[in-house]
């Protein structure tokens, strides 16, 4: 069965576009995921549909409130027998990376919260067992935009979401030096050979391939190195110590 994603929002008009395009909208059009999104604002009572409040203890702001989250939750839940993973996205959750994505790629149904103003009431989150994530250290207005960074990073791992199946295997992050780290990908070109008075390097001309795969994985190691030095630290047994400087 296809991997189904629900995604919990008040502002459920972001997400027209974005899911019927590219990668994600064929997917979609193709039955190889199922991505449903629900306004949160059904599931608030009273005559101005309020799901926020005031924060206890003072301070800017407004607090999405318990009742009306969890219900939202609780309702989209029983949508479907196979029990959710669920998410919420918060800047000031765990990272969202790779092999996360992959984790969610291979389970059977997710669901996304998406958070704004100030937060969110800790005891809805405990409540439902969310678990935070951040797409990266910077300020954005909702968790919209992340929920469909997501989607995206999840989708196309699918089996039968890409044109050519090994292209997602070749991108940033999923190509790998020979500690296990993560690499970056290497420069590209296309026709025509000199533009501007820039040329393409010789080596992709030669036709030499396994010349053209060295050089490749060379300018992979060397961006890695000078963009994300970060990133040596990520191979699943830990640097080694030539990769310390040793
Ligand atoms: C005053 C503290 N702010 C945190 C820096 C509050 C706050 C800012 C922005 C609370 C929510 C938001 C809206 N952002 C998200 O919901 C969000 C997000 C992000 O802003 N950056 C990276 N990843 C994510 S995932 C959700």
């Amino acid at each position: 069965m296809a991997l189904r994603i629900d995604i919990l929002t008040i502002f459920p008009e972001m997400f027209a576009a974005p899911l019927a395009t590219s990668i994600v909208g064929r997917a979609i059009a193709q039955g190889v995921v199922e991505v449903h999104v629900h306004d949160i604002r059904r599931w608030a009572s009273g005559a101005h549909n309020k799901v926020d409040d005031r924060p206890f203890g003072g301070g800017p702001g407004m607090v999405f409130m318990c009742e009306p989250l969890t219900a939202a939750v609780e309702a989209v839940e029983q949508l479907d027998a196979r029990p959710s993973t669920r998410f919420l996205l918060s800047p000031a959750g765990t990272p969202f990376t790779q092999p996360l994505a992959r984790a969610c790629a291979a389970s059977a149904r997710l669901m996304l919260i998406c958070g704004h103003y100030e937060g969110i009431d800790e005891r809805a989150i405990e409540e439902l067992s969310l678990t935070e994530l951040s797409i990266g250290d910077f300020v954005l207005s909702g968790g919209e935009i992340p929920a469909l960074a997501v989607v995206d990073a999840v989708t196309r791992l699918l089996p039968g979401s890409l044109g050519h199946e090994d292209s997602a295997a070749q991108d940033s992050f999923t190509l790998h030096g020979e500690d296990g780290e993560p690499l970056l990908d290497c420069p590209h070109y296309t026709r025509p050979r000199e533009w501007r008075g820039r040329i393409v390097p010789d080596v992709l001309l030669s036709g030499d391939h396994q010349a053209i795969s060295q050089w490749r994985h060379e300018e992979s190691i060397r961006r890695t190195r000078e963009r994300r030095p970060d990133l040596a630290a990520q191979a699943p047994s830990g640097p080694r110590a030539h990769t310390r400087g040793i």
